[in-house]
């Protein structure tokens, strides 16, 4: 009989432990069960920045621009479906965690296109970025779309400090869409938080990375 089986055996008969001088007994008594939890865990990601846009907006591709990250970018919705975290590294060592977040669509808080699962990153994260597209005939209207998303998910949430970015600057209206939309923002004093950039071709990305750290100095300060 081996080892195990005799212990196993012993267990059930006798009721002898050790004790201080009998200290490495051979019998020993049933033990109760033990405790048994059942832990659900859920990853949540933090980060200094989250990119929040709509799918498509060319999220993925800017984290690609900016930071050592290599999330698969195409001409589909909803390619990213986990986020991303890439480090956007500076020359003074100063590093910062960004997360490309999975599209968010009208009607997210209720749980449309996954919704939930993706606004719960965006709690996470101590700034964002909100990569608005400006090829599309919708673009005035993507920032207030999805401010109420992130409001409506957990009030508060679109007030965080936050850039806006107006991708896809190369495409045909791209340009006069721009122009449109700082028009709008400078009538609201914020002019200062959008920069109109390419994603694809690399254009302003450097101008957005500097923001990003004195968007990182601003919250350093406040905290
Ligand atoms: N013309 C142009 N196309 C761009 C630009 N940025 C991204 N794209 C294209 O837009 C498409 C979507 O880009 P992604 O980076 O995958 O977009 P995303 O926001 O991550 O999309 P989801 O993961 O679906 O939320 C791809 O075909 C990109 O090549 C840009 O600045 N200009
Ligand atoms: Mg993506």
């Amino acid at each position: 009989m081996d080892i195990v089986k005799r212990i196993q055996l012993n267990c059930s008969v006798y009721r002898t432990l050790a004790t201080s001088i009998e200290t490495a007994p051979e019998k020993a008594s049933k033990g109760s069960p033990g405790e048994c939890r059942k832990l659900e865990l859920e990853l949540s990601i933090v980060a200094d920045v989250g990119l929040v846009g709509f799918p498509n907006a060319g999220k993925s591709s800017l984290l690609r621009c900016i930071s050592n990250a290599t999330p698969l970018v195409a001409n589909y919705p909803f390619t990213t479906l986990n986020p991303h975290v890439g480090v956007v590294e500076y020359e003074d060592a100063l590093q910062l965690a960004v997360a490309d977040i999975p599209g968010i669509i009208r009607g997210a808080h209720l749980n449309k296109g996954l919704g939930l699962s993706f606004l719960k990153h965006i709690e996470r994260c101590s700034s964002l970025v909100y990569v608005l597209d400006v090829s599309v005939p919708s673009f005035m209207k993507q920032l207030e779309y999805l401010k109420f998303e992130l409001n409506q998910y957990k009030s508060g949430l679109a007030n965080v400090p936050s850039l806006i970015v107006a991708n896809k600057i190369d495409t045909g209206n791209g340009a006069s869409n721009l122009r449109q939309l700082c028009r709008k923002f400078e009538s609201r004093g914020e002019m200062d938080s959008v920069i109109g950039i390419s994603a694809l071709y690399n254009l302003n990305t450097n101008i957005l990375r500097n923001k990003l750290r004195d968007l990182k100095k601003q919250l350093h300060r406040q905290n």
